[in-house]
Formats: C-alpha cells, sequence, structure tokens
C-alpha cells in the first residue's frame, strides 16, 4: 500500500492532502484544466490523500433509477470501457421499485442490476451504492442518473479529476459555465442557489453547481461520506463533503436540462421540492454549526427581552412605579429566559457535533480496514500485486 503521506515534489504545494500546483507552475496549471479548485486553506490532513500506489484502479458506475426503461439502456452502453488509470470498471444499475422494465433493459445492456424491491428514495440508493463500492474495494465511484440527462462519454472527464487532480469529488457544473447553462425548472435552480450559499456560509468556498447527480468521489470521499437522507443526496453528500474540507472540483459540462421521457422524478412537485430543499438547508446548520445557527435564533429573543425591560425600567426611572406595565416585566424577562436557553442549546449542540465528529472518525478507520482487505482481495483475484 502507498504511504499515506506522500513524498515532496519541487513546485507542488500540499494542502488538504492533496497535491496542488502552486502559483506560477504551468506545468501544474496545465495539468488541471476547467477546473475551479475549492478553498486552498492553509489546513493540512495528509491522510486525505487519494490512493495511488500503481494498482489498476477500480471504476463502479452506479445508475440509481426509477422507470427508466426508454434510456437506461443506452446510459449503461455508453459507459467508457477504456478510462486512463482504470483498470476494471463495472456498472450497477439499482432499480428503486421501478413498474417499467427497468431492470430488464439494464441487464440487457450489460450492468448488474440491484433491485430493492419497493421505493425506497434516491438518497437511499445512494448510499446502498456507496456501500457496494467499499465492499467491493473500488477506487473510483461515479453515480450518473439513468434519464439520459447526461452524457456518460464525459465519465472520462469526472475520473480524470479524481485519478489525476486530486479531487476527492469531481461533480458535473452546470452552471460555471454560463454558455453552458441549460433551460431548466426555476425552482430547482433556486433549491441548487440556496444551497450552494449555505455552503458557501459554512465553509467559505463558493461552488455553483451543489446538486447535480453527475459525479465522481474517490474513495477517500466514499469513507468519509455520513449520509442519512432517503430522498435525494446531491446537496447533503456536497454539504457533508465540504464541511469536512474535501477537495471538490466542479467540471463544467453540457448537459440537458429536462428529461426526454417523462417527468422529473425529484422534482415533479414544486412545493414537495422546495419543503424538502428548505428541511437540507435548516438541517445542515443545525447539524454542522449549532452555536451559530441556535445564536441567530437566541439574539432575537434575547434582543426583544432586552428591550421590554429596559423600557419597564425607563417607565419605573420616570414614574417610582412599574404599574401598568408590569406585563413587560414578566413578557421581558421570559423572552431573554427563551434566549439564554436557546444559546445553551447551541453550546450543547457543538459539544455534540464534536462527539460525532470523533465517531465518525472511529467509523472511518473501521471502513477504512474493511476496503482495503476487500481492494486486496480484488488485486489477489486478478493476480496483480497488492
Ligand atoms: N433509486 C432511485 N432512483 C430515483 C428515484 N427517483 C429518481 N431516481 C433516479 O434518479 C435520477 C435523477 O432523478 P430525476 O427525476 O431525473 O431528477 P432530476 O434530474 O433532478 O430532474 P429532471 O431534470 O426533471 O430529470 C434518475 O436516474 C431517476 O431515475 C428513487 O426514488 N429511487
Ligand atoms: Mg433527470
Amino acid at each position: 500500500m502507498a504511504p499515506l503521506i506522500p513524498a515532496r515534489r519541487p513546485g507542488l504545494s500540499y494542502c488538504k492532502g492533496v497535491i496542488l500546483p502552486e502559483i506560477g507552475d504551468a506545468a501544474g496549471a496545465a495539468r488541471t484544466p476547467n477546473l475551479t479548485p475549492g478553498r486552498i486553506g492553509p489546513r493540512v490532513d495528509l491522510t486525505m490523500a487519494n490512493e495511488s500506489d500503481g494498482h489498476a484502479n477500480h471504476l463502479l458506475v452506479i445508475v440509481p433509477c426509477l422507470d427508466e426503461e426508454n434510456t437506461v439502456g443506452d446510459v449503461v452502453r455508453n459507459v467508457p470501457t477504456e478510462i486512463p488509470g482504470v483498470g476494471r470498471t463495472e456498472v450497477i444499475v439499482i432499480d428503486d421499485g421501478s413498474s417499467d422494465a427497468t431492470a430488464e433493459r439494464a441487464r440487457e445492456a450489460g450492468a448488474t442490476v440491484i433491485e430493492n424491491g419497493s421505493n425506497r428514495g434516491l438518497g437511499w440508493s445512494f448510499r446502498k451504492g456507496v456501500e457496494v463500492a467499499l465492499a467491493r474495494g473500488a477506487d473510483v465511484l461515479v453515480n450518473i442518473d439513468g434519464d439520459g440527462q447526461f452524457d456518460p462519454a464525459d465519465i472520462r472527464r469526472l475520473v480524470k479529476a479524481v485519478l489525476e487532480d486530486g479531487a476527492h469529488m469531481a461533480t458535473a457544473s452546470r452552471f460555471l459555465n454560463p454558455e453552458l447553462t441549460p433551460q431548466m425548472p426555476a425552482i430547482k435552480r433556486w433549491g441548487n442557489h440556496r444551497v450552494a450559499r449555505i455552503v458557501w456560509l459554512l465553509t467559505g468556498e463558493r461552488f455553483r453547481d451543489v446538486s447535480c447527480g453527475f459525479r465522481a468521489f474517490s474513495s477517500e470521499a466514499l469513507l468519509r461520506l455520513n449520509l442519512f437522507g432517503s430522498f435525494t443526496h446531491t446537496q447533503e453528500a456536497f454539504l457533508d463533503l465540504a464541511f469536512k474540507e474535501l477537495r471538490i472540483l466542479e467540471v463544467p459540462m453540457k448537459v440537458r436540462g429536462t428529461r426526454e421521457f417523462g417527468e422529473s422524478r425529484i422534482a415533479a412537485s414544486i412545493p414537495r421540492y422546495a419543503a424538502r430543499s428548505l428541511k437540507i438547508m435548516v438541517r445542515a446548520f443545525a447539524s454542522y454549526r449549532p452555536f451559530v445557527f441556535l445564536s441567530a435564533i437566541a439574539s432575537v429573543f434575547l434582543v426583544l427581552g432586552l428591550g421590554l425591560l429596559t423600557f419597564l425600567a425607563t417607565h419605573y426611572l420616570n414614574s417610582g412605579s412599574f404599574s401598568p406595565h408590569i406585563w413587560s416585566g414578566f413578557v421581558g424577562g421570559s423572552f431573554m429566559l427563551l434566549g439564554l436557553s436557546t444559546l445553551t442549546l447551541g453550546i450543547i449542540g457543538e459539544v455534540l457535533v464534536r462527539i460525532r465528529m470523533n465517531q465518525e472518525r472511529i467509523l472511518y478507520f473501521l471502513k477504512r480496514t474493511s476496503w482495503e482487505r476487500a481492494r486486496s482481495e480484488v488485486d489477489r483475484s486478478e493476480g496483480e500485486p497488492s
């Protein structure tokens, strides 16, 4: 196995565990065309380096599907088989209780099919795909929709961003290059824009497209991802990896803005989509920055409470009596109490985040051990040195 800490090489700067070209390093810049690196911060964690130890990389492509019989076959057939740096490619269609012939079309096209039996949701299916990827010792996971909106040939560009340019996650970006921006429903743009802002507020990194499903993940990202949502995964995964300061690259890409067949499975109901997006945003703040989130709410209570108590004190100083505004003392006091309790909850929330992060670290090492075992079994079965 490769050492976790790569040897230093001149002309490259080391950051967040990946090797980035230094400013003025023209050769390095040429290696990362059309990519927008995230913040290049001072925090260094060399254990987060993507693995590259000469072993033939195993690429797993997952295609989550709900009733995509018209398009899934072409998606599977067009997954490129020759990708630089990739030794083995496997395509798995996750059929989430489709009522049409999605599974048959996928098998005919050569994919392995996992059938969930009933509709468990896109987020659930993606988590399943991540589990399968780790259990099979995959080095890179690509998620592509089964509705034909993305060109499978572009998988090469996403995989290159991971294997050659050091991305932990490379995501197709529909908005980075305005010339490539497709026509799409306003609600989806709004949802994307709001979550992009939250990522910016939480991490200081600015991304344009945080909700595109066409992505590649390094094994490091897969080991660190911990998702809970069942409905979708795109925004939650982005927030999780951005918060953990993994390196995310946007790869500008031309995609179909709307599907060719049927209606969006995800954004069919606008109120439902908006409610889900809002829930993701509130949950993101509550889970990653509870103190900031709750102290913003607490400050409203505290200002109201302080205002009412000041009013009562002024009245008392002027008249020598609390009457007839004694109510403002009770109401103001209650607001103060509410504010202080909310602030305390924020402090407790912050402690819980630390505990969760520690648990995630432990989980990371457990997952990593079994992923390494699976990876060396694959190498052994293919007769390669592990
Ligand atoms: N496994 C699984 N896949 C789903 C589910 N809902 C949607 N999908 C798949 O997830 C991918 C994205 O869903 P879409 O409905 O295309 O969502 P979208 O791309 O945001 O919306 P459009 O632009 O209108 O297509 C497609 O391949 C769907 O078949 C689900 O409940 N479970
Ligand atoms: Mg779609």
